[in-house]
């Protein structure tokens, strides 16, 4: 009955085992995964965007190969993630649709504007930096179909890491200009970065029922300080600064202090008034309007070659 199923659950979760897709699960467990996992999904499209933004300017055909192949990647994360969100048994075009209407989100971070080609490398380093320590931890998920997506996805994010910080380094190693460049990019990429990590634990609404579920295995604010520490080194190697007077060398608490975040600024980007908002949703409308034809001619082949379509 319901009470051995709850205490099955549960005892499965202490144990480190993985929730696979037939078993019985809270309603609410269900609901949070398909929350996070959509907007981890969504995040991996619309975060094609800004990037894509700069394919055709590449400076060269070499560093045009490497973007084209990450923001395929990026294509690539979002179906595994669906894929995922359905095996929770929501409908992708539902997903889709809750996305463009606005009512599912997306990460922050996306609605910021790729001002230079240094911004494509600023979102290798920070970006995808931000992201692989946020997942890392997302392949030890209770959710077996979610954590077995980030071991891929974290592999591929780690190339992106350093195809953007090998660029910056060329840019932060070239000419003055290039080097000023790279550090306006840096500069601009900063504290959104340091944002994607969500509200501070205190105000972070669903963080204590996650971790408890072992969906999340880390709070917003330790994940954001294990980045901060990450950073700091490399932004020297680089030859670079992040724009915070007060970072410094805590020897008490063993890890880097970082200033204060504008946390009215995640606010506003969070209800929809960033630099790019609109922009973002209105192109992902128009890309999904613009593709019917080829959901449709693939799903009328799939059904011809099932045998099912042909009369
Ligand atoms: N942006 O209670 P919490 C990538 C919302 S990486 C927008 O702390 P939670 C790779 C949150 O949904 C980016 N909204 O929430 C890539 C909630 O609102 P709700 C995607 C945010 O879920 C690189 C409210 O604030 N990665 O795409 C953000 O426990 C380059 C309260 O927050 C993932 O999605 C934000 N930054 O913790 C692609 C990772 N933060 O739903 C292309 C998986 C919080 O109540 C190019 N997700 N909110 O209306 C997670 O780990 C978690 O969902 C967190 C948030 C940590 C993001």
């Amino acid at each position: 009955d319901a009470v051995d199923q709850q205490a099955e659950f549960d005892a499965l979760v202490a144990a480190e085992g993985r929730i696979e897709p037939r078993d019985w699960m809270p309603d609410a467990y269900r609901a949070t995964l398909v929350r996070q996992i959509a907007q981890h999904a969504h995040s991996e499209i619309i975060g094609m965007q800004p990037e894509a933004n700069w394919i055709t300017r590449a400076p060269s055909l070499r560093r045009k190969a490497i973007l084209l192949a990450k923001v395929q990647d990026e294509a690539g994360h979002g179906l595994y993630l669906y894929g995922a969100a359905e095996t929770l048994g929501v409908n992708r075009d539902d997903l889709l649709d809750k996305l463009h209407a606005g009512r599912q989100r997306y990460s922050s971070i996306f609605n910021y504007p790729t001002l230079t080609w240094a911004d494509v490398g600023a979102i290798g380093w920070l970006v995808d930096g931000a992201a692989i320590t946020n997942q890392v931890p997302l392949c030890r998920c209770s959710y077996g179909p979610y954590a077995r997506a980030m071991v891929r996805v974290c592999k591929e994010e780690s190339f992106h890491q350093r195809q953007g910080y090998e660029l910056l380094l060329a840019l932060s190693r070239g000419t003055e200009a290039q080097h000023a460049m790279a550090q306006d990019a840096v500069d601009r990429w900063w504290w959104p970065s340091l944002m994607m990590f969500g509200p501070p634990d205190d105000e972070s609404a669903h963080s204590a029922q996650s971790m408890a579920w072992r969906i999340k295995r880390h709070s917003n604010d330790e994940l954001r300080q294990r980045f901060v520490d990450i950073c700091v080194p490399q932004a020297e190697s680089l030859g670079l600064t992040l724009p915070d007077p007060d970072i410094a060398w805590n020897e008490e608490r063993g890890c880097y202090d970082f200033g204060p975040i504008d946390w009215s600024e995640f606010q506003r980007v969070l209800r929809g008034d960033g630099p790019c908002n609109e922009q973002r949703l209105e192109q992902r409308r128009a890309a999904h309007e613009n593709g019917a034809w080829v959901r449709e001619a693939a799903a009328a082949y799939a059904a011809k070659h099932s045998g099912a379509g042909t009369t």
